[in-house]
């Protein structure tokens, strides 16, 4: 699987445009103190990371270290953000490309950016299908390695990677995407690692992973799960079953990787709640909203929506995901999956379609982000507090 690090010559410019308006950073990750808050890195009093901490969320955003290597990018990511994600850099790929041979130093660099910044860190992922390195699945298929060895090497995979980052992951993101859009009925029996391990993989990944670092908040995350659907009913149903049988999961991640062209999801705010009633944290793991956009003179796929009524749902869908969030207590973290649009998956993915995030390719703010600063600035909520909110 590709792993895409696009920072692309907008966002490159956009470095010296913002210059004179963003503060210069002393060493590479860190950016400079101000005497305001108090608080380290210097955001204004009307950043998405101060408003939401009114109220004990955490706002969060996808980075990779790579983005780090520019300013402005870095500067936002310290000023508006509060928690970070790592869009690659803690999936097995990276972090054994070699059997036996670590390399954590991606990873490691995002975790020491985020306690320069005062931020909480999302780990992401422990057990998925997706981005395994090839020595694993080049040894699965040619039967070098047996099920009894896959086994055992994720149980190291686990244990290893939680424990080199043991007490400074606020949420692990322990199992990912294991149900499917068509069969939402049932695990999805042609998964990777239910079909080598069985079902009961997952619980014992949870267990590995609590194990390891009994402090971090465990996650089970998906898409399409954001309101109540067919998919978001099978996963409440398997996240139940497992605090049934004492496993220790502590959250579900939705996703919302929403487009304006599929309509809003149906009852996002009940959904998390129906979650939140089961005894588990829930956050909002990985937003963005895509949309159909203009081809330029060229023939190339631009960042301006085709229409002015698909921005205005753009600005709508993050409104209302953000709403549904602040409105349940136990929703402790809202993570866009990055925040310029020249860094954005989508537009690789999904050929036509883009202005997923809240700013543009040259960094400056959307109508998207303005939507958000308005909602965490006139919308009342309950604080999030207890164990695992906001913390910090
Ligand atoms: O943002 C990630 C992108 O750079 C990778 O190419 C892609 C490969 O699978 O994974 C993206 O992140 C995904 C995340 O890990 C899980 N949920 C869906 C995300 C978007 O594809």
């Amino acid at each position: 699987m590709r792993i895409r690090h696009a920072l692309l010559a907008g966002a490159l410019g956009a470095t010296t445009a913002l210059a004179g308006q963003l503060p210069a950073a002393a060493s590479p990750d860190t950016v400079p103190v101000t005497s305001g808050s108090g608080r380290g890195a210097a955001h204004p009093a009307d950043s998405l990371r101060d408003l939401a901490a009114r109220v004990g969320l955490r706002m969060g955003t996808a980075v990779t270290p790579f983005e780090l290597d520019n300013a402005a990018y870095r500067a936002i990511t310290a000023q508006q953000f509060s928690s970070v994600t790592p869009g690659n850099e803690m999936k097995w790929q990276v972090v054994e490309p070699t059997r036996g041979t670590y390399d954590w130093s991606a990873g490691d660099r995002l975790v020491d950016f985020a306690r320069r910044n005062h931020q909480l860190v999302r780990g992401h992922v422990l057990l998925w299908h997706n981005q395994l390195p090839d020595w694993l699945t080049s040894g699965v298929a040619d039967g070098t390695i047996s099920d009894a060895q896959l086994r055992a090497l994720l149980h190291k995979h686990v244990t290893d990677q939680v424990t080199h980052y043991k007490g400074r992951i606020w949420q692990w993101d322990v199992a990912n995407e294991f149900f499917t859009d068509g069969d939402a009925s049932t695990l999805n029996a042609g998964d990777f690692w239910v079909a080598h391990l069985g079902p009961g993989i997952i619980a014992d990944a949870f267990r590995w992973a609590h194990q390891a670092d009994p402090t971090a908040l465990l996650f089970y995350n998906d898409y399409n799960i954001e309101g109540v659907n067919a998919k978001s009913d099978a996963v409440y149903t398997f996240v139940r079953d497992l605090r049934a049988h004492g496993v220790p999961i502590h959250g579900v991640g939705l996703q919302a990787h929403l487009a304006t062209q599929y309509g809003f999801p149906y009852q996002m705010r009940q959904n998390l709640q129906r979650f939140a009633d089961l005894g588990l944290k829930v956050a909002v793991t990985e937003a963005d909203v895509r949309t159909p956009v203009k081809k330029d003179a060229n023939g190339q796929y631009t960042d301006e929506p085709l229409t002015p009524q698909a921005q205005a749902a753009q600005e709508s869908y993050w409104a209302q995901s953000l709403q549904a969030c602040l409105a349940v207590r136990e929703c402790i973290s809202y993570t866009a999956w990055g925040f310029g649009d020249a860094n954005s998956w989508v537009p690789s993915w999904f050929v036509g379609e883009g202005a997923a995030l809240l700013y543009d390719r040259n960094l400056n703010p959307k109508p998207q982000y303005n939507a958000l600063r308005d909602i965490l600035t006139h919308t009342a909520a309950p604080h999030r507090s207890g164990r695992g909110a906001g913390r910090g």
